[in-house]
């Protein structure tokens, strides 16, 4: 049931716990999003014209049915960009502004390609999944950001959830801007291994890590759905913020049940402290030795 934030010891638990930890980690999932008002994958609104997100977010279905899967994206991007970060984004940003200042190592994974991360401000941050605004070529390779909108003439006011039907011919998709070929979203696909530069960095951070927070996502998805677990066999605390439990509870250190727009600026929040640390004795008082 959902956290108390009043009266649940657990929070001033995880609060000390906070204030000792070095270096920081959060792993999110489309959770995080949700109070922007981004669906997530699995809950309700996670489907597009009946399909699963996990049903058009592959190789194969992206060369069997190229244009739907080119209007699914599309309806992403356009719906996204009407869409703000909300409190839970910016409750990371904010920490991660005091506990650099602090010396304080803190880096978020995200799973989700939004980019509301991003734009919220945070800096320490690695889209593991790659973003919605960024393009491959399916020929020469070339990746770039492209923010245009609509993303191609072909696909104005085209992707609509309750529209049928998806035929625009391969030539008038999205194309390259270096060789004029296909272009596809520069995002990782299931069936589709996450970029070794990026998994290089996940390890880093992961091994290191002697906090490890994991937010707003189901646990389903390898291979961050194992990264709890890796985390834990390290005996650094895991803690989970979601509205129900998952198959990281069972490892989590602390579970905080609720909307992460809310409990995350509670858990986050700076530590008064209420001893005059001695950078702000009055400046002719000695700090005792
Ligand atoms: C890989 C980008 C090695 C695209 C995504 C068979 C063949 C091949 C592979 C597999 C296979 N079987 C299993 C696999 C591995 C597969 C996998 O894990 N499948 C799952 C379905 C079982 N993984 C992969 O394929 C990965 N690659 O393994 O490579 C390999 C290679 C070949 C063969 C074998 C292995 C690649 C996975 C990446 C896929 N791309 N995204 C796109 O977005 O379009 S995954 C996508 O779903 C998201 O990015 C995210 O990562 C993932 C899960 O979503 P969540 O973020 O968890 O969201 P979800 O909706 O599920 O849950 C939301 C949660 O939030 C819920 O818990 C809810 O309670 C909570 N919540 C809601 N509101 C709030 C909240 N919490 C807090 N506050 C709120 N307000
Ligand atoms: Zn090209």
């Amino acid at each position: 049931m959902a956290t108390n934030t009043q009266t649940d010891p657990k929070i001033a638990e995880f609060r000390e716990l906070l204030s000792k930890a070095r270096s920081i980690l959060v792993l999110t999932g489309a959770g995080i999003s949700a109070e922007s008002g981004v669906p997530t994958f699995r809950g309700e609104g996670g489907l597009w014209r009946q399909f699963n997100a996990t049903d058009l977010a592959t190789p194969s279905a992206f060369a069997r049915s190229t244009s739907l899967v080119w209007e699914f994206y599309h309806y992403r991007r356009e719906l996204v960009r009407t869409k703000e970060p909300n409190k839970g984004h910016l409750a990371l940003v904010e920490a991660e502004e005091r506990f650099e200042k602090e010396g304080k190592h803190f880096f978020i994974l995200t799973q989700n390609i939004d980019g509301l991360h991003r734009r919220a401000g945070s800096r320490n941050l690695l889209e593991i999944h790659g973003n919605l605004f960024t393009v491959r070529c399916t020929s020469c390779g070339f990746i770039e950001e492209n923010n245009d909108s609509p993303i191609c003439e072909a696909l104005r006011n085209r992707g609509l959830p309750n529209e049928t039907g998806s035929d625009i011919p391969l030539k008038d998709l999205p194309s390259c801007r270096q060789c004029g070929s296909l272009v596809r979203p520069h995002v990782v696909w299931f069936e589709e291994c996450l970029w070794p530069d990026v998994l290089k960095k996940i390890n880093e951070e992961i091994t290191q890590c002697d906090l490890f927070l994991v937010v707003g996502t189901s646990g389903i998805v390898y291979p961050a759905a194992g990264y709890a677990s890796i985390v834990a066999q390290r005996k650094v605390p895991v803690v989970e913020v979601n509205i129900e439990k998952t198959p990281a509870t069972s490892t989590s250190t602390f579970y905080f049940e609720g909307p992460a727009g809310e409990l995350l600026p509670m858990l986050l929040a700076p530590i008064k402290t209420d001893a005059p640390s001695n950078k702000t004795l009055p400046l002719n008082a000695k700090t005792r030795k």
